[in-house]
Protein backbone atom coordinates (compact mmCIF):
# COMPACT_ATOMS: atom_id res chain seq x y z
CA UNK A 1 0.00 0.00 0.00
CA UNK A 2 3.11 2.55 1.02
CA UNK A 3 4.39 1.60 -2.61
CA UNK A 4 1.28 2.14 -4.39
CA UNK A 5 0.76 5.11 -3.33
CA UNK A 6 4.58 6.29 -4.06
CA UNK A 7 3.85 5.18 -7.47
CA UNK A 8 0.48 7.45 -7.58
CA UNK A 9 2.86 10.20 -7.01
CA UNK A 10 5.60 9.42 -9.07
CA UNK A 11 3.42 8.98 -12.17
CA UNK A 12 1.67 12.39 -10.82
CA UNK A 13 5.03 13.79 -11.01
CA UNK A 14 6.10 12.42 -14.12
CA UNK A 15 8.79 10.47 -12.12
CA UNK A 16 8.40 7.42 -13.93
CA UNK A 17 11.26 7.40 -17.15
CA UNK A 18 10.93 5.58 -20.58
CA UNK A 19 14.25 4.32 -21.29
CA UNK A 20 14.97 2.83 -24.80
CA UNK A 21 16.81 -0.19 -25.78
CA UNK A 22 17.79 -0.78 -29.77
CA UNK A 23 16.19 -3.30 -32.19
CA UNK A 24 18.79 -4.37 -35.30
CA UNK A 25 18.35 -5.82 -38.72
CA UNK A 26 20.12 -8.72 -38.14
CA UNK A 27 21.02 -8.57 -41.55
CA UNK A 28 22.20 -5.14 -41.66
CA UNK A 29 23.56 -4.20 -38.01
CA UNK A 30 20.97 -1.16 -38.74
CA UNK A 31 19.27 0.26 -35.57
CA UNK A 32 15.43 -0.02 -37.03
CA UNK A 33 13.68 0.77 -34.03
CA UNK A 34 13.19 0.40 -29.78
CA UNK A 35 11.62 -1.05 -27.26
CA UNK A 36 10.30 1.58 -24.74
CA UNK A 37 10.61 0.26 -20.85
CA UNK A 38 9.77 2.40 -18.07
CA UNK A 39 12.41 2.86 -14.96
CA UNK A 40 11.59 4.50 -11.88
CA UNK A 41 14.05 6.12 -9.36
CA UNK A 42 12.04 7.28 -6.20
CA UNK A 43 13.80 9.96 -4.53
CA UNK A 44 14.12 7.74 -0.76
CA UNK A 45 13.62 4.12 -2.08
CA UNK A 46 16.18 4.49 -5.09
CA UNK A 47 15.67 2.14 -8.14
CA UNK A 48 12.47 0.20 -8.16
CA UNK A 49 12.21 -2.57 -10.47
CA UNK A 50 9.63 -2.94 -13.42
CA UNK A 51 9.41 -6.34 -12.22
CA UNK A 52 8.00 -5.18 -9.07
CA UNK A 53 5.99 -1.70 -10.16
CA UNK A 54 4.33 -2.80 -13.37
CA UNK A 55 2.02 -5.83 -11.70
CA UNK A 56 1.49 -3.51 -9.01
CA UNK A 57 0.10 -0.92 -11.50
CA UNK A 58 -1.75 -3.63 -13.09
CA UNK A 59 -3.52 -4.79 -10.13
CA UNK A 60 -4.16 -1.36 -8.53
CA UNK A 61 -5.46 0.15 -12.06
CA UNK A 62 -2.60 2.59 -12.17
CA UNK A 63 -1.63 0.42 -15.14
CA UNK A 64 -4.18 2.77 -17.27
CA UNK A 65 -1.97 6.13 -16.39
CA UNK A 66 1.07 4.59 -16.83
CA UNK A 67 0.38 3.03 -20.26
CA UNK A 68 -1.46 6.40 -21.51
CA UNK A 69 2.39 8.33 -20.57
CA UNK A 70 4.48 5.99 -22.35
CA UNK A 71 2.28 6.09 -25.40
CA UNK A 72 2.74 9.64 -25.29
CA UNK A 73 6.03 9.76 -24.53
CA UNK A 74 6.54 7.50 -27.59
CA UNK A 75 4.86 9.78 -29.97
CA UNK A 76 6.45 12.70 -28.82
CA UNK A 77 9.78 11.89 -28.44
CA UNK A 78 9.64 10.12 -32.06
CA UNK A 79 8.03 12.76 -33.58
CA UNK A 80 10.81 14.86 -31.83
CA UNK A 81 13.87 12.74 -33.47
CA UNK A 82 11.59 12.72 -36.92
CA UNK A 83 11.63 16.48 -36.43
CA UNK A 84 15.90 16.44 -36.18
CA UNK A 85 15.85 14.72 -39.63
CA UNK A 86 16.82 11.62 -37.58
CA UNK A 87 16.57 7.96 -39.58
CA UNK A 88 12.22 6.88 -39.17
CA UNK A 89 12.63 4.07 -36.66
CA UNK A 90 9.71 2.06 -35.34
CA UNK A 91 9.07 2.83 -31.12
CA UNK A 92 7.63 -0.32 -29.76
CA UNK A 93 5.45 0.07 -26.57
CA UNK A 94 4.01 -2.74 -23.71
CA UNK A 95 0.70 -3.08 -23.55
CA UNK A 96 -0.66 -4.64 -20.62
CA UNK A 97 -3.83 -7.27 -20.91
CA UNK A 98 -5.86 -4.89 -18.51
CA UNK A 99 -5.09 -1.99 -20.80
CA UNK A 100 -5.70 -3.79 -23.75
CA UNK A 101 -9.07 -5.04 -22.50
CA UNK A 102 -10.52 -2.43 -21.84
CA UNK A 103 -11.99 -1.33 -24.86
CA UNK A 104 -10.66 2.20 -25.35
CA UNK A 105 -7.15 1.68 -26.32
CA UNK A 106 -8.38 2.35 -29.64
CA UNK A 107 -9.31 5.54 -29.19
CA UNK A 108 -6.19 6.45 -26.77
CA UNK A 109 -3.96 5.26 -29.29
CA UNK A 110 -5.61 7.56 -32.08
CA UNK A 111 -5.59 10.55 -29.97
CA UNK A 112 -2.05 10.62 -28.96
CA UNK A 113 -0.98 9.89 -32.73
CA UNK A 114 -3.09 12.98 -33.83
CA UNK A 115 -1.59 14.68 -30.82
CA UNK A 116 1.96 14.59 -31.71
CA UNK A 117 1.75 13.98 -35.32
CA UNK A 118 3.70 11.06 -35.08
CA UNK A 119 2.99 8.51 -37.82
CA UNK A 120 1.03 5.61 -37.28
CA UNK A 121 3.31 2.94 -38.93
CA UNK A 122 6.23 3.72 -36.30
CA UNK A 123 4.25 3.20 -33.40
CA UNK A 124 4.44 -0.69 -32.45
CA UNK A 125 2.30 -2.37 -29.97
CA UNK A 126 3.54 -5.15 -27.68
CA UNK A 127 0.52 -7.32 -26.68
CA UNK A 128 2.18 -10.46 -24.29
CA UNK A 129 0.60 -14.13 -25.66
CA UNK A 130 -1.11 -14.19 -21.98
CA UNK A 131 -3.78 -11.11 -23.16
CA UNK A 132 -4.79 -13.51 -26.37
CA UNK A 133 -6.74 -15.60 -23.53
CA UNK A 134 -9.36 -13.23 -23.15
CA UNK A 135 -12.34 -13.83 -25.19
CA UNK A 136 -11.45 -14.71 -28.53
CA UNK A 137 -13.84 -12.92 -30.91
CA UNK A 138 -13.00 -9.64 -28.85
CA UNK A 139 -8.62 -9.89 -29.29
CA UNK A 140 -9.42 -10.31 -32.79
CA UNK A 141 -11.69 -7.63 -32.82
CA UNK A 142 -9.56 -5.43 -30.95
CA UNK A 143 -6.41 -6.07 -32.91
CA UNK A 144 -8.38 -5.72 -36.38
CA UNK A 145 -9.36 -2.01 -35.14
CA UNK A 146 -5.93 -1.31 -33.84
CA UNK A 147 -4.64 -2.32 -37.10
CA UNK A 148 -6.86 -0.14 -38.74
CA UNK A 149 -5.11 3.08 -37.12
CA UNK A 150 -2.01 1.70 -39.17
CA UNK A 151 0.13 1.31 -36.13
CA UNK A 152 2.09 -2.23 -35.65
CA UNK A 153 1.13 -5.33 -33.63
CA UNK A 154 3.68 -7.33 -32.12
CA UNK A 155 3.09 -10.58 -29.95
CA UNK A 156 5.26 -10.29 -27.08
CA UNK A 157 6.83 -13.36 -24.85
CA UNK A 158 6.36 -15.52 -27.63
CA UNK A 159 6.28 -19.03 -26.71
CA UNK A 160 5.33 -19.18 -22.93
CA UNK A 161 1.80 -18.91 -23.35
CA UNK A 162 -0.61 -21.70 -24.98
CA UNK A 163 -1.65 -19.56 -28.32
CA UNK A 164 -3.07 -22.20 -30.77
CA UNK A 165 -1.86 -22.25 -34.43
CA UNK A 166 -5.53 -21.54 -35.85
CA UNK A 167 -5.70 -18.64 -33.91
CA UNK A 168 -2.85 -17.02 -34.36
CA UNK A 169 -3.55 -17.26 -38.26
CA UNK A 170 -6.85 -14.92 -37.87
CA UNK A 171 -4.64 -12.21 -36.08
CA UNK A 172 -3.18 -9.25 -37.99
CA UNK A 173 -0.14 -9.31 -36.34
CA UNK A 174 3.09 -7.78 -37.95
CA UNK A 175 5.73 -8.95 -35.78
CA UNK A 176 6.56 -12.02 -33.50
CA UNK A 177 9.18 -11.45 -30.84
CA UNK A 178 10.96 -14.95 -29.37
CA UNK A 179 11.09 -15.38 -25.89
CA UNK A 180 14.71 -14.25 -24.35
CA UNK A 181 14.16 -18.21 -23.06
CA UNK A 182 14.39 -20.00 -25.81
CA UNK A 183 17.56 -17.44 -26.79
CA UNK A 184 19.44 -17.71 -23.92
CA UNK A 185 20.62 -22.13 -24.13
CA UNK A 186 20.32 -21.75 -27.76
CA UNK A 187 24.01 -22.70 -28.02
CA UNK A 188 24.37 -24.96 -25.12
CA UNK A 189 21.04 -26.20 -25.67
CA UNK A 190 19.66 -28.29 -28.76
CA UNK A 191 16.22 -28.11 -27.98
CA UNK A 192 16.07 -25.00 -27.60
CA UNK A 193 17.87 -23.96 -30.92
CA UNK A 194 15.64 -26.18 -32.48
CA UNK A 195 12.68 -24.45 -30.89
CA UNK A 196 13.95 -20.99 -31.70
CA UNK A 197 14.11 -22.41 -35.28
CA UNK A 198 10.79 -23.46 -35.23
CA UNK A 199 9.73 -19.74 -33.84
CA UNK A 200 11.40 -17.92 -36.41
CA UNK A 201 10.00 -20.37 -39.74
CA UNK A 202 6.72 -20.07 -37.93
CA UNK A 203 6.52 -16.65 -37.69
CA UNK A 204 7.94 -16.59 -41.50
CA UNK A 205 5.07 -18.96 -42.79
CA UNK A 206 2.35 -16.73 -40.73
CA UNK A 207 3.74 -14.18 -42.57
CA UNK A 208 5.17 -12.51 -39.83
CA UNK A 209 8.28 -10.69 -39.09
CA UNK A 210 10.11 -11.90 -36.55
CA UNK A 211 12.47 -10.85 -33.39
CA UNK A 212 14.88 -12.27 -31.25
CA UNK A 213 14.78 -11.32 -27.90
CA UNK A 214 17.30 -11.43 -24.88
CA UNK A 215 20.55 -11.79 -27.41
CA UNK A 216 23.94 -12.08 -25.32
CA UNK A 217 26.52 -13.51 -27.24
CA UNK A 218 27.94 -13.14 -30.72
CA UNK A 219 27.29 -16.68 -30.96
CA UNK A 220 24.02 -16.37 -30.66
CA UNK A 221 23.59 -13.65 -33.22
CA UNK A 222 25.27 -15.98 -36.08
CA UNK A 223 23.05 -18.62 -35.47
CA UNK A 224 19.71 -16.29 -35.34
CA UNK A 225 21.42 -15.23 -39.03
CA UNK A 226 21.49 -18.44 -40.58
CA UNK A 227 17.84 -19.22 -39.26
CA UNK A 228 16.74 -15.64 -41.21
CA UNK A 229 15.39 -14.78 -37.89
CA UNK A 230 14.77 -10.56 -39.19
CA UNK A 231 15.25 -8.20 -35.80
CA UNK A 232 17.00 -9.11 -32.62
CA UNK A 233 17.67 -6.68 -29.36
CA UNK A 234 19.25 -7.72 -26.25
CA UNK A 235 22.45 -6.81 -24.02
CA UNK A 236 24.96 -8.13 -26.84
CA UNK A 237 23.89 -4.70 -28.60
CA UNK A 238 22.57 -2.37 -25.76
CA UNK A 239 20.75 -2.51 -22.32
CA UNK A 240 18.15 0.18 -22.80
CA UNK A 241 19.06 3.71 -22.48
CA UNK A 242 17.78 6.87 -21.93
CA UNK A 243 16.46 8.80 -24.85
CA UNK A 244 19.64 11.39 -25.32
CA UNK A 245 21.91 8.04 -25.18
CA UNK A 246 19.63 6.04 -27.60
CA UNK A 247 19.68 8.89 -30.22
CA UNK A 248 23.59 9.12 -29.55
CA UNK A 249 23.31 5.83 -31.22
CA UNK A 250 21.03 6.27 -33.72
CA UNK A 251 22.99 9.56 -34.64
CA UNK A 252 26.71 7.46 -34.59
CA UNK A 253 25.26 5.08 -37.93
CA UNK A 254 24.59 8.00 -40.33
O1 LIG B 1 12.67 -3.62 -18.36
P1 LIG B 1 12.70 -4.99 -17.86
O2 LIG B 1 13.62 -4.11 -17.95
O3 LIG B 1 13.16 -5.19 -16.45
O4 LIG B 1 11.09 -5.01 -17.70
C1 LIG B 1 10.47 -5.94 -16.86
C2 LIG B 1 9.04 -6.15 -17.28
O5 LIG B 1 8.30 -4.93 -17.19
C3 LIG B 1 8.90 -6.64 -18.72
O6 LIG B 1 7.95 -7.69 -18.74
C4 LIG B 1 8.36 -5.45 -19.44
O7 LIG B 1 7.51 -5.83 -20.51
C5 LIG B 1 7.59 -4.72 -18.36
N1 LIG B 1 7.49 -3.30 -18.69
C6 LIG B 1 8.49 -2.39 -18.78
N2 LIG B 1 8.00 -1.20 -19.18
C7 LIG B 1 6.66 -1.37 -19.35
C8 LIG B 1 5.59 -0.51 -19.77
O8 LIG B 1 5.77 0.66 -20.11
N3 LIG B 1 4.34 -1.05 -19.77
C9 LIG B 1 4.09 -2.34 -19.44
N4 LIG B 1 2.84 -2.78 -19.49
N5 LIG B 1 5.07 -3.18 -19.08
C10 LIG B 1 6.34 -2.71 -19.03
O1 LIG C 1 8.66 -8.89 -21.15
P1 LIG C 1 9.41 -8.01 -22.07
O2 LIG C 1 9.97 -8.75 -23.22
O3 LIG C 1 8.66 -6.77 -22.51
O4 LIG C 1 10.61 -7.41 -21.23
C1 LIG C 1 11.87 -7.23 -21.70
C2 LIG C 1 12.77 -7.53 -20.52
O5 LIG C 1 13.95 -8.18 -20.96
C3 LIG C 1 13.22 -6.29 -19.79
O6 LIG C 1 13.31 -6.60 -18.47
C4 LIG C 1 14.61 -6.06 -20.38
O7 LIG C 1 15.43 -5.26 -19.57
C5 LIG C 1 15.09 -7.48 -20.48
N1 LIG C 1 16.18 -7.71 -21.42
C6 LIG C 1 16.45 -7.05 -22.55
N2 LIG C 1 17.54 -7.55 -23.17
C7 LIG C 1 17.98 -8.56 -22.40
C8 LIG C 1 19.09 -9.48 -22.51
O8 LIG C 1 19.87 -9.50 -23.45
N3 LIG C 1 19.22 -10.39 -21.51
C9 LIG C 1 18.37 -10.44 -20.45
N4 LIG C 1 18.59 -11.36 -19.53
N5 LIG C 1 17.33 -9.60 -20.31
C10 LIG C 1 17.13 -8.67 -21.28
MN1 LIG D 1 8.28 -6.34 -24.46
NA1 LIG E 1 9.45 -10.31 -24.04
Amino acid sequence: LVLESRLRQAIKKQQLRCYYQPQLDIKTGSIIGAELLLRWQDPELGFISPDLFIPLAESSGLIHLIGQQVLQQACIQGQAWLNEGLPPITLAVNVSVQQFGRGDLEQQVKMVLAESGFPARLLELEVTESALMLDEEKVVLTMQQLRETGVRLAIDDFGTGYSSLAYLQRLPLDILKVDRRFIANMTANTDDRQIAKAIIELGHTLRFEVLAEGVETAEQLALLQEMACDYYQGYYFSKAVPAEEFRRLLLQQQ
